[in-house]
């Protein structure tokens, strides 16, 4: 890499500084500061990007390009600093300068691009590419405005705005000259041509453009840089005059104007099946571009270009794909099928049904007439092919159109050569139930890639201290090989590592302290236990079965200010999807019951909850490295991974936990000592639930601990709830505890009781928090992006970089 001095570079900052503002360095606002910096930046690393975009051409390396509606990528400049290996050069220079390197990395905006662990594992995944020299691109939509800002009015929920692209963004670039149309509606018939040839005729389209911004994605000291291209749609230039009407200025717009706020829940407006295809066929346009300009034939293109479709809402890539090969480049369905076939690959993210996108066929008749035609076709040759072979139950069981509707699910099955799981749990009940029909038909097609976070940004940044300790323990490699991390274990009986562990939890609970008492006006003891739960306000993730241990443990103490139980700080942070009624409940139930608690002197400060606003990137790699305890308690066999368990982990919190997801892995992984396992496993929820035997009623008719519990969300003891309390005890009670929370109830507060005994010896946690650490190494997103660019990409990066993964 290019070297930087400390010196070479406070002249170029205060230079740049002065032609841009026109104002000495040290008058300007921090924004400019922040502006600077990032111009200054840019210059230094244009040049490896340039490069890296030259290199792609004249090697003709394998590309991937990952397909995905969300990227949540956080703030961009530290990851910038580190991965360039600038870090300590830029924060001494901006020191020297008498500026405050912490406003400044402040002053960029967190993109919220996405809902939740989506959208965070693409940016991860983006990371780990340009870090383990796979060429990977990552195609979405750049939004103009991202997910909701999150406020709490009177404990409720209000969703504002967020204007992200209100100040400039100095990372993108615009690159009007590679925009594509996108073209919508219309007619289309078939005409034939001089040759015989069948070709498609449109007529009364709407057309949008659809235009690139650039981001450069760096990696770790490898001088890769890769790409992620957002586009944006507007009006195509030339066509200016066919726009007349505000209506239709505005329905171009519109179509990338935001994001929709939905995790877990699909909705079938039309705006959103707009979305889908403006990024799927924007993309597509472009990969089609790049390898024509390669000048192969055809039959090469899955050697040179693997596409991949973050869940289903990409799916539109493959007819989009299959529309190119047959309209404009005159192949046949088969050769375009096989194409098709060993190009595109699938990950599911969810087995939850109301998260299945199912768009009614009419819908994408009238929208992109010309992509209906082609799904009809792939539905047909379907089900033609698999009645020959596995008769025609099956065949119509998987068929992609069912009942008028486009199963999406389906449709990126049969068309893509692997399909995976995002944890082993989740790919195993992929298999076995939810999509049983097609491993029956595909046996090969499906693999699992458990999930990985990046440990660049969630301990390398969010976690100096932990970092300097890690380095000056078990030295610097496992910062390039986070599975060194392992080398920890070794000093899990020495006495100077714990204390410096434990100084390090310390620091980060001050720090996240400080925050709570200057933003939310809230007193925390940092040396409480910090207890988190930080993930989408979601039934199945079940946020309520922590609030009925809060209220348990505050009940408890009333009665008795004595009651031997650890003083904790139960921190939230979730946003609700704003159509979610019941989630929203929840938000304001936990608010109310905040103020109850927070300021009852009864208790004796021994609980506070701390819900944060407007929960982020930012604020996970603030609550993230302060935290003792994660929260995984999601109903057994709901959440497909889940990745802030990994991440606390790799931040020595010790983990309470359904065997879910990745949380089976991690459980494996440190061994039962080091984890708090509790509730029912999944399938015998699967059991459970086709008994039909469940009864939440009785439950709390016949146990006074949980009855004790759920009065007090119907008898006055909340002050703050109205009908909230009344809703989410019918909720339990008389709808019959969808989430089985009092079936799990006890055995979740005798492993909470569990966390506090062993809370209470300040060694035994810090050795178990070690081990957390050390065995987090695995969960390092580099390796899962390996497995993937092995196993499905085919994009093996040379072996020299392999061996050093
Ligand atoms: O993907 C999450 C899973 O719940 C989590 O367990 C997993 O770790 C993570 C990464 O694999 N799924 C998720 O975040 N889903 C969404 O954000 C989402 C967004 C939009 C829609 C559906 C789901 N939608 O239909 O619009």
């Amino acid at each position: 890499m290019k070297p930087m001095d400390v010196e070479t570079f406070k002249e170029v900052y205060k230079k740049r500084f002065e032609d841009v503002y026109a104002i000495q360095y040290h008058m300007g606002s921090t924004l400019e500061q922040f502006q600077v910096l990032g111009q200054v930046l840019r210059g230094y690393y244009t040049d490896y990007w340039i490069e890296n975009n030259q290199e792609k051409i004249d090697n003709q390396d394998k590309q991937v390009y990952y397909f995905s509606m969300e990227f949540l990528p956080g703030r961009q400049l530290k990851t910038y600093l580190l991965n360039l290996d600038v870090y300590d050069t830029v924060k001494t220079g901006l020191t020297d300068l008498g500026l405050d390197f912490d406003k400044i990395v402040e002053a960029e905006v967190d993109p919220a691009l996405g809902n939740g662990g989506l959208g965070r594992l693409a940016s991860c995944f983006m990371d780990s590419m340009a870090s383990t020299h796979v060429y990977g691109n990552g195609c979405g939509i750049r939004y103009q405005y991202g997910l909701f800002k999150q406020k709490f009015i009177d404990g409720y929920q209000i969703e504002l705005p967020e204007n992200w692209l209100r100040n400039p963004n100095p990372w993108e670039v615009r690159k009007e000259s590679k925009s594509v149309i996108v073209r919508f509606g219309g007619n289309v018939w078939l005409e034939e041509q001089k040759d015989g040839k069948l070709k498609p005729k449109y007529e009364h389209t709407f057309d949008v453009l659809a235009v690139p911004y650039d981001t450069p994605q760096i990696g770790y000291r490898n001088g890769v840089v890769n790409n992620l291209r957002l586009f944006s749609a507007e009006i195509p230039y030339d066509e200016e005059s066919k726009y007349i009407t505000s209506e239709q200025r505005q329905e171009v717009n519109s179509i990338t104007e935001v994001l929709y706020p939905d995790d877990s829940n699909y909705e079938g407006r039309l705006l959103r099946l707009k979305q889908e295809y403006f990024l799927s066929s924007a993309g597509i346009q472009t990969i089609v571009r790049y390898f024509k300009n390669l000048k192969l034939p055809w039959t090469r293109f899955p050697e040179k270009v693997a596409i991949h479709i973050n869940d289903t809402h990409p799916t539109l890539c493959i007819p989009e794909l299959m529309r190119i090969l047959l309209d404009e480049e005159d192949l046949t369905w088969e050769q375009a099928w096989n194409i098709s076939k060993k190009t595109f690959s699938y990950t599911n993210h969810t087995i939850l049904q109301e998260a299945m996108e199912r768009w009614p066929v009419y819908m994408i008749e009238s929208l992109i007439p010309r992509i209906a035609q082609i799904i009809y076709e792939i539905n047909a040759r379907h089900i033609r092919n698999k009645t020959e072979l596995y008769g025609s139950e099956l065949a119509y069981k998987t068929a992609p159109i069912q009942d008028d509707q486009v199963l999406m699910a389906n449709l990126a099955i049969i068309s893509s050569h692997s399909v995976n799981g995002v944890a082993k749990l989740h790919t195993e009940i992929l298999e076995r139930y939810t999509l049983s029909d097609f491993k029956t038909i595909y046996p090969f097609r499906f693999n699992n890639k458990t999930n990985g976070v990046t440990h660049r940004r969630w301990v390398q940044l969010a976690n100096e201290p932990l970092s300097q300790l890690l380095d000056k323990t078990i030295g610097e490699e496992w910062r390039f090989q986070p599975k060194e991390m392992r080398l920890l274990r070794s000093y899990i009986d020495d006495e100077s590592v714990l204390d410096q562990l434990q100084q390090v939890k310390l620091t980060n609970k001050k720090r996240f302290a400080k925050f709570v008492s200057e933003q939310m006006n809230i007193e925390i003891d940092p040396h409480a236990m910090f207890d988190v739960q930080i993930k989408r306000l979601h039934a199945y993730k079940r946020q309520l079965l922590q609030v009925m241990h809060i209220i348990d443990r505050y009940l408890q103490l009333r009665d008795n200010p004595e009651a031997k139980l650890a003083k904790r700080v139960f921190v939230f942070g979730a946003k609700a999807a704003p159509s979610y009624y019941y989630a929203k409940q929840i938000i304001k139930l936990i608010n109310a019951l905040a103020d109850l608690v927070n300021n009852d002197p009864r208790i004796n400060d021994m609980i506070k909850i701390v819900f944060v606003e407007n929960y982020s990137v930012s604020l996970a790699e603030l609550i993230i490295p302060a935290a003792d305890l994660s929260e995984q308690i999601s109903l057994a066999g709901k959440e497909a991974s889940g990745t802030s368990n990994m991440k606390l982990m790799a931040n020595g919190a010790l983990t309470i936990a359904t065997l879910d997801g990745a949380n089976v892995e991690i459980s494996n992984l440190v061994g039962p000592d080091d984890i708090f396992l509790f509730g029912m496993k999944a399938d015998e929820v699967q059991v459970l639930r086709d008994s039909h035997a469940y009864n939440a009623r009785d439950i709390y008719e016949r146990d006074p601990q949980i009855q004790r519990i759920l009065n007090s969300l119907i008898d006055g003891t909340i002050p703050g709830i109205k009908s909230e309390g009344i809703d989410i005890f019918n909720s339990l009670v008389t709808d019959n505890d969808e989430y089985f929370l009092l079936k799990d109830y006890h055995s979740f507060y005798q492993a909470q009781m569990k966390v506090d005994i062993n809370y209470a010896n300040k060694k035994s946690w810090t050795q178990k928090s070690l081990i957390n650490i050390a065995q987090s190494g695995k969960f390092s997103a580099d390796y899962t992006i390996l497995r993937y660019a092995s196993d499905i990409w085919n994009v093996a990066p040379e072996t020299e970089v392999l061996q050093q993964f």
